[in-house]
């Protein structure tokens, strides 16, 4: 995750492989849309920087973090070579921030198990939406930009 001492900052892009081979499927939640459209869009840039095309880039839109894991699940039926999740659950008065991050982090474990194709966990749990925007663009980076090198490592395994 994202944090002062944890960013992209700390990464030699360089050492990152070329993704211009390599086809990736995006599902993005649209719940907290602010906040998962800029992590879509580093995700997209960081992508296209290391040579990944357009037509190789499937981006699925599902209402909220919960869909992630089934959108995730229809994405490994693609001919892609890695999924990214997006999402921002942001805790609120109830229980189900926990329930939320608690079943869309097992889910997307489950597939990584029981799938051919790694799904990379781009969603952010955070406290408030303060937290979200430092970490979707903010002062402590992008964690779109950081699970899409995530996605083109395991991509290259
Ligand atoms: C219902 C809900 C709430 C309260 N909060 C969030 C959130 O912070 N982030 C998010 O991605 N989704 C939230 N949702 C929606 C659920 O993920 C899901 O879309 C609904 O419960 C319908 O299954």
């Amino acid at each position: 995750m994202s944090s002062e001492f944890n960013n992209l900052n700390n990464i030699d892009l360089k050492k990152i492989p070329d993704a211009s081979n390599f086809k990736f499927g995006i599902v993005v939640s649209k719940w907290n849309r602010e906040i998962t459209d800029n992590l879509l869009k580093g995700c997209i840039d960081l992508l296209k920087s290391k040579g990944a095309l357009d037509i190789n880039i499937n981006i699925l839109k599902v209402p909220g973090s919960f869909e992630l894991i089934y959108g995730c699940k229809k994405m490994q039926q693609e001919d892609v070579n890695a999924i990214i999740a997006i999402g921002s659950v942001i805790r609120g008065e109830t229980k189900h921030f926990d329930f939320i991050c608690n079943a869309t982090s097992n889910g997307i474990k489950d597939l990584n198990l029981s799938g051919n194709i790694p799904v990379i966990f781009c969603v952010l749990t955070d406290e408030n939406m303060e937290q979200a925007i430092d970490r979707s663009g903010g002062k402590f980076g992008n964690k779109g930009t950081e699970s899409a090198i995530a996605a083109i490592e395991m991509a290259a395994i």
